[in-house]
């Protein structure tokens, strides 16, 4: 059952963590300066403040303008996007992917607006933000990052507080995060949970899963009412050994039909999940079986097939594997196997397990270690998944074992992919005499992981424990 071991949560030496996160800064010292470069070139207006809409977020969630400022709407999503202040004639057109546009706030009052994308059901899935117009000066400025400042306009001493700020609001989800080593997850749930199946007496498996909305909360604070099966994000992870004839029972409590799919899963035609394709859609308080034989090992996924660009994103995602994958010649066995369940969109947004950092879990694990990573990526975006210092040995595509397994530090997981991979733990990556090694482990779309209020969504840390 090496899919369901997770890292448990060890005590780390004080001493070690604070080593360690020194590393974990400089680590990501050159990605500050990166993220910071790139806005350069993008040319924005001295005193604009950058606004980022994304398949379906608007970025910051909170946006700070100065009186009579300006905003530089971009659209990074792949799909056309606009942005509006509700209450106020203030908009931009349709903006195609990449497009770029400049608000004058001029003569718009201070004051708490709501802003969105006005394309039908794009609010919903998450399009929506807040602007506040004339805020509490350095405060709010900061919070809406520096890159957006007149520098030319500040005294040095100004420039230094507000540099300051910047750096303890960082440091201030780092150590949210890291607390986690000590006290526990700082979320309540957690997805991939096992689920136990109930056995016939014909040796038949039967699954049981519930399509419902719950609460979920993805960061410290941060609840949202998900779309889920059996009400966590992702939902039960459900394993098989080969040759097992299972039964999946699925009850629909939701407010809106579904119908589930078994991604990479060989199943027969009637049994693909796909509403009005191979089956009637699953109505509201209504329940569907799936029942088919797994013959081979295979890494899938179950997701609804239904509205699937909002239910999908929303939470209604797990991890569905048939035996184990083979491991290449000298290596393993294996001491810990991770799903990583990649999302970017509805509800959960940009997250790794249902949880964005800070509420990510660390992965711990110990020199002599193999550790097996799999990623599923149930969003709607590429993820170059990047793994600090520990090569990672790719094993596996889509559940196929690789006859030539190559060996990277940056792994491209497109929607619908999954890859399998191994890590080495050695003692070589440890920290300084002996002590916890902190490695950053994100998604390299630098907008997916840090921004001026620090590291967000798609970050965690593999930590190299000494025995
Ligand atoms: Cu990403």
């Amino acid at each position: 059952m090496r899919l369901f071991r997770r890292s448990d949560r060890e005590a780390v030496g004080t001493a070690g963590v604070a080593l360690g996160l020194v590393a974990l800064m400089f680590g990501f010292l050159a990605f500050v300066v990166a993220a910071h470069a790139d806005t350069r070139k993008v040319g924005a207006p001295a005193g604009a403040v950058q606004v980022t809409l994304s398949d379906f977020a608007i970025a910051p969630a909170s946006i700070s303008a100065p009186l009579n400022g300006k905003l530089l709407v971009t659209n990074s999503g792949s799909s056309v996007h606009n942005f509006n202040v509700q209450g106020t004639s203030i908009h931009t057109k349709d903006l195609q992917p990449g497009e770029t546009a400049t608000l004058d706030l001029k003569g718009q009052k201070a004051g708490s607006y709501t802003v969105l994308c006005a394309i039908s059901g794009h609010q919903q899935l998450g399009m929506q933000a807040t602007l506040v117009i004339g805020g509490s000066g350095a405060a709010s400025s900061a919070a809406g990052g520096m890159a957006n400042m007149d520098f030319n306009s500040m005294s040095p001493q100004q420039l230094q507080a507000m540099n300051d700020q910047m750096d303890a609001t960082m440091a201030k989800a780092v150590g949210i995060y890291t607390a986690q080593l000590k006290s526990g997850a700082n979320t309540k749930g957690v997805g991939n949970q096992p689920l136990t199946p109930q056995v016939l007496a014909s040796g038949t498996k039967v699954f049981h899963l519930i399509a419902q909305l719950a609460d979920w909360e993805v960061s410290p604070g941060k609840t949202v009412r998900a779309w889920t099966f059996n009400g966590t994000v992702p939902g039960p992870a459900i394993k098989m050994n080969v040759g097992d004839h299972v039964r999946v029972v699925v009850d629909n409590k939701l407010p809106m039909s579904t119908g589930v799919h078994f991604h990479g899963i060989e199943v027969p035609f009637t049994m693909d999940g796909v509403p009005d394709v191979t089956q009637t859609p699953i109505k509201p308080g209504k329940s569907f079986t799936y029942e088919f034989t797994v013959n081979k090992p295979e890494l899938g996924m179950y997701h609804s097939h239904h509205d699937a660009q909002v239910q999908v994103p929303n939470g209604m995602l797990g991890v569905f594997q048939v035996g184990d994958p083979a491991l290449p010649p000298n290596t393993g066995p294996v001491t810990q196997t991770v799903p990583m369940v990649l999302n970017d969109a509805g509800v959960i947004g940009l997250s790794i397990n249902g949880k964005s950092f800070p509420a990510t879990a660390p992965i711990i694990a110990h020199p002599g270690d193999w550790v097996e990573i799999n990623y599923f990526n149930e969003g709607l975006q590429i993820h170059p998944m990047h793994l600090h210092g520990l090569p990672q040995l790719v094993i596996g595509e889509d559940g196929y074992p690789l006859s030539a397994p190559y060996t990277v530090d940056t792994l491209s997981i497109a929607p619908g992919q999954r890859f399998t991979t191994l890590v080495h733990v050695t003692s070589d990556f440890l920290g300084p005499n002996n002590t916890p090694g902190i490695w950053a482990f994100h998604c390299h779309i630098l907008t997916h992981a840090e921004g001026p209020n620090g590291m967000f969504g798609m970050v965690t840390t593999l930590i190299v424990s000494p025995r």
